[in-house]
């Protein structure tokens, strides 16, 4: 749910191109075409991807609301090309062509195909699945990489390390996270941070890939340096967490999302279920424990926002799922395509752009401002105001 940003993504999987358009970010931001387009290959990454990635070289083009680097205050839109459309023209054109290619009827089992092509009255499973698709993504994280750019220039860094895939967890931690502990992860083939989890993750993904399955798992998202007070307790559509829980459950394949302890708190007692309020001259009002995840009554406490996604299997499998034909209403195998086999990694990155997006919304909402000189003496004055820790624009 955004409030003061607009965030719109368009394009189908194997269409000409995608494209994200940000609508609300200040002027004078600026913008590194280098550090948009890591983030585009981090998207890419991870074992267990598939061929298409190969195909892929996903970069960034911003075609308005940015001169010499730096942002207007206008809409800013980026265009990811689909370098496969080549290969697609004759599927997948916007104008007509001379021989349609036959169309797709068998629906896959946990994608978005039967119900859309119910709502939608296709007859072509194609023109549902091809917006269904995770490609889509990609036009997210482009997206985000703007959100990223201006919470940076607040101080605010997003991160993500994947927690779980199939059934091979991390072990627990034996301290809080820093941004610093997140140096280096994109070069852990499943962007894990424990060396021997990530060794038994990568295997788990090799040995049921050769067993046709797809695998799933759950990704944690951290934010560093969020001011307290994001969000609001006075609406519930204000609230903070339902605005995260909203935007990472709205990711394809996404299941579940956690804050905090999350599901554990519903077995822990009250006395350990909540981050007793301390002061001292060294650190002013702190907190020692963070089971809310940095979230009360809606807001953001100050403290690291930490929350956890579940994602399912991806439903294209190389063994297919039992369907039916849609035109005989006979069984049938469920399409067969090229996929990944698992997205995990991945989906971590796309959930770090979803939650940049919501927390630059609220700050956004919160701060105002038309240049971002504006919205960091907004924010310097309400930390002032509140006395909490130091100045954005101190350097
Ligand atoms: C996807 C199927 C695969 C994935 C795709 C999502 O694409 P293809 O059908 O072209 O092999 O690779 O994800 C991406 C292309 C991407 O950029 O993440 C699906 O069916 O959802």
């Amino acid at each position: 749910m955004l409030h003061a940003l607009r965030f719109v993504t368009a394009g189908e999987s194997h269409g000409p191109g995608l494209t994200a358009l940000v609508e609300g970010m200040p002027a004078g931001l600026e913008l590194d075409q280098e550090v948009m387009d890591y983030d585009m290959v981090r998207r890419q990454s991870g074992h267990g991807r598939g061929g298409r990635m190969k195909i892929e070289k996903d970069h960034v083009e911003v075609t308005s609301g940015v001169r010499f680097g730096k942002t207007l205050g206008g809409p800013i839109s980026i265009t990811v090309p689909n370098r496969d459309y080549k290969n697609w023209e004759a599927r997948m054109n916007p104008w007509p062509v001379d021989q349609e290619p036959e169309p797709v009827k068998m629906p896959r089992p946990g994608h978005a195909d039967l119900v859309g092509v119910w709502k939608y009255g296709a007859d072509d499973v194609r023109n549902i699945l091809e917006r269904a698709s995770a490609r889509e993504t990609a036009a997210r994280v482009a997206g985000g990489t703007v959100a990223r750019a201006f919470l940076r220039a607040l101080g605010v860094e997003v991160r993500s390390r994947v927690v779980q895939i199939g059934p091979v967890t991390v072990p627990a931690l034996t301290a809080p996270l820093t941004v610093e502990d997140f140096e280096g992860i994109d070069d852990d083939p499943v962007r894990c941070l424990d060396a021997e989890a990530s060794r038994a993750m990568v295997k788990h993904i090799t040995v049921q890939r050769k067993a046709n399955e797809s695998i799933g798992g759950a990704y944690e998202v951290q934010v560093f340096g969020a001011v307290p007070g994001l969000g609001s307790h006075t609406a519930w559509e204000q609230r903070l967490g339902g605005r995260l829980a909203a935007a990472i459950c709205s990711i394809q394949a996404h299941k579940g999302v956690e804050f905090g302890d999350g599901f554990a708190l519903a077995a822990s007692p009250g006395s350990q279920s909540h981050d007793e309020i301390f002061n001292s001259d060294a650190e002013g009002i702190h907190r020692i424990t963070n089971h809310s995840g940095g979230l009360e009554g809606g807001m953001s406490t100050g403290q690291p926002i930490v929350l956890r996604a579940a994602v399912k299997p991806i439903p294209t499998l190389t063994k297919p799922l039992r369907s039916i034909d849609l035109d005989t209403g006979e069984p049938a195998q469920a399409l067969r395509e090229r996929t990944d086999s698992c997205v995990v990694p991945a989906a971590g990155v796309v959930g770090e752009a979803m939650v940049a997006l919501i927390i630059a919304d609220a700050y956004r909402q919160k701060f105002g401002g038309d240049h971002i000189d504006d919205v960091k003496a907004a924010v310097d004055a309400y930390r002032e105001r509140i006395g909490w820790q130091t100045a954005v624009t101190g350097g």
